[in-house]
């Protein structure tokens, strides 16, 4: 390169990462194709629209490789170009919910989601976000005891507020859910079923987890998590007389956003290649096994763990627990030191501050791409319960 002061800053990111574990659940490390995909020359072109429906001229190939894109998406998850679309121009997560939430739900109307500090995201309706701002967030969480979903409680929730839409899918919690139960939920309210499965898409995909698609209207997801491709997001709808393709792609644009970010949208069709190959099943499986393993470890060594444990790529643990008293902060802290990178996590009932809350959060999808296995993670849990039991 030749602007030195970023090639060094490219270097010493690329160091970092060789020399570090991470256990955040949102991250992974992509494949050389993947980052071949997204440095090419489709970066150059804007292409605003649709194949065959463009402004602009010249776009031979990116209609071809937006095509080849939606048809990997969708194959990947099973679906039917009859039954199914897919808009695969969301920049990311983010984005891509507003664009649902514009397109399905008036101004005003209301997403119930799930509470941040138990585990939801910010765009399923928290009040920073604009989704909080352009429409009322009905919340809902956890139950104080099971630490899991209790789904009474949902209808219950559901019934009283009549949402136009229930959102399911989460960035910090662990358990598998139960789409039928959500669909039947949705059903006796008239509301639209949204599944966020940003997090575990890769888990689905590798058939580790419970699939969305039987039940849900709309699923979005971001490509960069256990899917391992680059930042990105994808828009799945049910093609029927309600039209939420059409209404969803006008969303995304001219609704929202402006021209594609073609190089992204090849290295996402590149990555969805990689996840369809059978050695991504068992990659999935593994990712699981880890998360599991890493649980059940630190468990045995005194963490409390949310919900007891996980059925995914993602642990909380309480480390403000009662005799160890270790915030958020000051666990992700201590790790980092030691070359092992996390983030801090609100726990379900947080009685400290987002900024400093009483858990970290752990996933596996990262390391497990690295090579990791059952032992690896006895080995990281014995780490981890050594850094944070040092009295410092
Ligand atoms: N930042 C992502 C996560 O860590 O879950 C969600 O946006």
């Amino acid at each position: 390169m030749k602007d030195k002061q970023i090639e060094k800053l490219i270097k010493a990111e690329e160091v970092r990462q060789k020399k570090t574990i991470s256990l955040i659940a949102s991250e992974n490390y992509v494949s050389e194709d993947v980052l071949k995909a997204l440095g090419s020359k489709f970066t150059n072109k804007y292409s605003e629209g649709y194949p065959g429906k463009r402004y602009y001229k010249g776009q031979t190939f990116t209609d071809k490789v937006e095509i080849l894109c939606r048809e990997r998406a969708l194959k990947l998850f099973g679906l039917s170009k009859n039954n199914w679309a897919v808009n695969v121009q969301g920049l990311s997560g983010s984005p891509a919910n507003l664009a649902v939430y514009l397109a399905l739900v008036p101004v005003g109307g209301k997403v119930m989601g799930m509470t941040l500090s138990h585990g939801g995201h910010l765009t399923h309706g928290h009040k920073v976000s604009a989704t909080g701002k352009i429409w009322n967030q009905i919340p809902y969480g956890v139950n104080k005891d099971t630490e899991v979903i209790d789904y009474g409680e949902l209808k219950k929730i559901a019934i009283e507020n009549k949402p136009n839409m229930i959102i399911a899918g989460f960035t910090a919690y662990p358990r598998a859910v139960d789409f039928k139960k959500f669909r039947e939920i949705a059903d006796t309210c008239g509301a639209i079923l949204m599944v966020d499965m940003s997090h575990f898409a890769g888990l689905v995909a590798g058939k580790a987890y419970p699939s969305p698609f039987p039940y849900a209207d709309v699923v979005t997801t971001t490509v960069h998590k256990t899917l391992r491709g680059p930042r990105s997001a994808l828009i799945f709808s049910k093609i029927d007389e309600r039209e939420f393709d059409k209404k969803i792609d006008k969303a995304v644009f001219p609704g929202l956003q402006g021209g594609p970010h073609m190089n992204q949208v090849a290295a996402v069709a590149v990555a969805l290649k990689e996840a369809s190959a059978p050695a991504f099943k068992s990659y999935a499986k593994q990712v699981i096994k880890n998360a599991k393993v890493l649980a059940e470890e630190l468990k045995k060594l005194g963490w409390k763990i949310v919900s007891g444990g996980t059925d995914s790529h993602l642990i909380l643990v309480d480390t403000w627990m009662e005799g160890k008293r270790i915030s958020g902060e000051e666990a992700s802290n201590r790790l980092e030191k030691d070359g092992i990178i996390v983030n801090k996590n609100t726990i379900p009932n947080e009685t400290r501050s987002p900024m400093d809350p009483s858990g970290i959060r752990l996933g596996t999808a990262g390391e497990t791409t690295r090579g990791s296995k059952e032992q690896d993670m006895l080995v990281l849990a014995k780490r981890i319960n050594k850094v944070l039991q040092k009295n410092n």
